[in-house]
């Protein structure tokens, strides 16, 4: 066989062997050096929060070098499980999700499970007593953002002086982790308060226009002199109610005591105009440890089950001189 045909034939085995090593070496496992890729469940985006927390997860995703499939699910659970078999046949290395509501996911997670891949819940908590269908959760402490709420309003009663006031809540969107909890942390708090009577909830389900129908139906119900207290389970919802106040000639702030959740910029700015008097912060901007997690998991590091972000509250009897823009 000619010297020239021996080389090119040992070139060419040199060459197979040289990829079949590189085949090998690259692990179907997230370790793999190729850019991870997250598959990303929004349930909507339904409040400047909900747009800020998605913005957050897009750019934790980017500073990581990291691919994200995002699928907004606008409001409906059928179209997030929909998403999740989507990333699961996609074989992305890590699903991430905010369950709109708590309960319906356990098949979907078995079969993430089953195919291997990683879920971790953001914001939102589902109810399930595997804890195995999912690696880690990140969210509020909700229960703890209710009781801020009920405890301003005994420093407001206090200062006020206040003999009895009557509470009107809307709520979030039923059955989900944020309205369960702001409403359990809340009533805990006031509990065996004879000040305060809580005369009637209802469901704004995070919605600045279902705000406003509340705020509508309440003022109908009760009339202005018939309400002393708006607790709201999000900004969105406050917004709303607010326009509706004040066209019926209600001062809030003054007229009335209203009590907000997350700490969206807009709302923020009605505090510091005394239109609201209290806002409970929850924080959107959750895509940093996200993206952490995600890296960790990907060098096959275990990552702690329950995160939970640092988180305040203003209002008032705060000097908001300091407070930075919120960016969202
Ligand atoms: C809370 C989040 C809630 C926000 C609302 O973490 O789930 O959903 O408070 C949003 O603004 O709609």
């Amino acid at each position: 066989m000619k010297h020239s045909v021996r080389i090119a034939l040992a070139l060419l085995l040199a060459l197979c062997c040289a990829l079949m090593t590189a085949c090998a070496a690259k692990p179907a496992s997230p370790t793999s050096q190729s850019a991870l890729v997250v598959g990303f469940s929004q349930l909507g985006a339904e409040s400047g929060w909900r747009i800020g927390n998605t913005a957050s997860m897009e750019q934790a995703a980017q500073e990581w070098g990291f691919g994200l499939m995002l699928d907004n699910a606008n409001q409906r659970q059928d179209k997030q499980i929909a998403a999740i078999r989507s990333f699961i046949s996609y074989q992305v290395d890590v699903i991430v999700f905010s369950p709109i509501v708590e309960t319906g996911w356990n098949n979907v997670l078995t079969e993430a499970k089953n195919a291997g891949i990683p879920v971790i819940i953001m914001d939102r908590m589902i109810e399930t007593d595997d804890d195995d269908l999912y690696t880690a959760y990140i969210g509020a402490d909700f229960l703890a953002e209710g009781k801020k709420a009920g405890e301003f309003l005994i420093k407001k009663a206090d200062a006020m002086g206040a003999e009895h006031l009557n509470v009107v809540e809307i709520t979030g969107t039923e059955a989900s982790t944020p309205m369960r909890e702001r409403q359990a942390g809340f009533m805990q708090a006031i509990e065996g308060d004879d000040r305060f009577t809580v005369i009637e909830s209802v469901n704004g389900d995070f919605l600045r226009s279902k705000g406003e129908e509340c705020m509508r139906h309440l003022l109908e119900t009760y009339g202005p002199e018939g309400i002393d207290v708006i607790y709201s389970h999000n900004d969105e919802m406050t917004l709303g109610a607010l326009d509706v106040l004040e066209s019926a000639g209600v001062k809030p702030g003054k007229d009335v005591i209203l009590i907000s959740v997350d700490g969206q910029q807009e709302a923020v700015d009605a505090l510091r105009e005394g239109r609201i008097n209290c806002i409970v912060e929850c924080t959107p901007d959750l895509g940093g440890k996200v993206m952490e997690m995600v890296d960790a998991l990907s060098r096959g590091e275990t990552v702690p089950k329950q995160n939970h972000p640092e988180e305040t509250s203003f209002s008032e009897f705060d000097d908001l001189s300091g407070l930075a823009p919120r960016g969202y």
